[in-house]
C-alpha cells in the first residue's frame, strides 16, 4: 500500500484536521491515478495533487518512490549528527508539539502562528517531487504539504519584501548536533521572494500519507525541489521578509562551493566533485542530472538573464 503508518504512531496523534483531509485526498488521488500498485507506483510528479499545471510534461522515465525505509533512515539533519543515519537514530529528542513559527519582517501580518492553526487553515495535498542532495544522491518522495504561496499571501508581504528567510530551531537540548560548530547555528536558509511565490515550493508536513518524521523535519520544513537539498530546511520556526538577501547557513560556511541560488545545474560542477551524474538512492546505476533537476520548464524563467555560473 501507498499509505503507510509507521507501528509507533498513535491513532490519536495523526487526527489533525490537515492531515487527516491531506490522507482522504491522498487516498482518493491515488485510486484515481490507478496507482494501487505499492511502493513501485510510478511517480509523475504532480500527477497526483490536482493541479493542472502540465503534470504529464514533469513525468521523468522510471521515477519511482524512494522507498519508505531509505526516506526517514538515510537523512542529511546536522543538528541531530553529520552521518546519515544519525537522524534517524537521534531525532526522537525533537519535541514538535507544542510548535509555531514566528513572522517578522516586511509584512502587515507579523505575527506567530501555531502549527495547530497552520494545519487547519491550510489542508496539505500530495505532492511527488524528486530531491537531489549536493552529494550527487536523489530520492523521489511523496510529500504532503501546502504551496508556501498560500501561507505568504496571508502574511502580505509589502512590496520592500525581495527574499524570505527561514530559521530552524536552535536548542542543543533537543538537537545535541547544536553543541559542536558544524555550522553557525541555528540553520538558515532563504529564498528570493518569486522563488517562494512559485507553485511548486511547497511547506511540507508529512511524507508517505502520514505526519514528518522528526528526521525529515517535523513539524514543518520546506521542499523546493528544483534546488539542491540543503534549500529544503527542516524544523521551520521562523519566516522573515527582508529586502537584503539573507546570509545561509552553507553559503557562510563555505561561500566556495555554495550559493544562495543552489539551482540544481549538471553544468555546473561543486569545486570538490562533478555534479552531472547522480545516484538515485535504491539504485547503482548513475542517472544524468537534469537542469534544475527536471523542473526547467516550471523555473528557468526565473533565472532568464542571469548567468548561473556566478548565481550558483
Ligand atoms: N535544519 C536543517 N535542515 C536541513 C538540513 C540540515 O542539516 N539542517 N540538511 C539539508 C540537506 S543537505 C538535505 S539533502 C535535506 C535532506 O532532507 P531529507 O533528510 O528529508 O531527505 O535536508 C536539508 N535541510
Ligand atoms: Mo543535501
Amino acid at each position: 500500500m501507498l499509505i503507510r503508518r509507521p507501528p509507533d504512531i498513535r491513532e490519536s496523534e495523526v487526527t489533525d484536521e490537515g492531515l487527516y483531509i491531506s490522507r482522504r485526498q491522498f487516498i482518493r488521488r491515488a485510486a484515481a491515478a490507478g496507482a494501487g500498485l505499492g511502493l513501485a507506483a510510478t511517480a509523475s510528479p504532480l500527477a497526483a495533487c490536482g493541479s493542472d499545471a502540465g503534470a504529464s510534461s514533469l513525468a521523468v522515465q522510471d521515477d519511482e518512490l524512494t522507498p519508505y525505509d531509505v526516506v526517514t533512515g538515510y537523512n542529511n539533519f546536522y543538528e541531530f549528527g553529520t552521518g546519515k543515519d544519525d537522524p534517524a537514530q537521534n531525532a526522537h529528542t525533537l519535541k514538535t508539539r507544542p510548535w509555531a513559527v514566528t513572522v517578522e519582517g516586511e509584512c502587515n501580518k507579523p505575527g506567530v502562528y501555531d502549527i495547530e492553526d497552520l494545519l487547519k487553515r491550510y489542508p496539505g495535498e500530495e505532492r511527488i517531487y524528486r530531491l537531489r542532495c549536493v552529494e550527487a544522491w536523489s530520492m523521489v518522495i511523496p510529500w504532503l504539504g501546502f504551496p508556501l504561496s498560500d501561507f505568504i499571501n496571508d502574511l502580505e508581504p509589502t512590496s520592500r519584501a525581495r527574499f524570505v528567510e527561514f530559521r530552524t530551531l536552535y536548542d542543543p537540548e533537543q538537537m545535541p548536533g547544536q553543541r559542536r560548530a558544524v555550522l553557525d547555528w541555528p540553520y538558515v536558509e532563504g529564498l528570493r521572494m518569486d522563488e517562494a511565490m512559485h507553485p511548486l515550493t511547497l511547506l511540507s508536513v508529512g511524507l508517505y500519507g502520514e505526519m514528518l518524521p522528526n528526521q525529515n523535519g517535523a513539524p514543518i520544513r520546506l521542499v523546493v525541489p528544483w534546488k539542491y537539498g540543503f534549500k529544503s530546511i527542516k524544523s521551520i520556526v521562523s519566516l522573515r521578509f527582508t529586502r537584503e538577501m539573507p546570509r545561509t547557513s552553507w553559503a557562510q560556511q563555505a561561500p566556495n562551493e555554495y550559493g544562495f541560488y543552489a539551482n540544481v545545474n549538471p553544468e555546473v560542477e561543486h569545486p570538490r566533485w562533478s555534479q552531472a551524474r547522480e545516484r538515485r538512492l535504491g539504485e547503482f546505476r548513475r542517472r544524468e542530472t537534469l537542469m534544475f533537476n527536471g523542473y526547467a520548464e516550471q523555473v528557468a524563467h526565473l533565472y532568464e538573464g542571469m548567468d548561473l555560473r556566478t548565481n550558483y
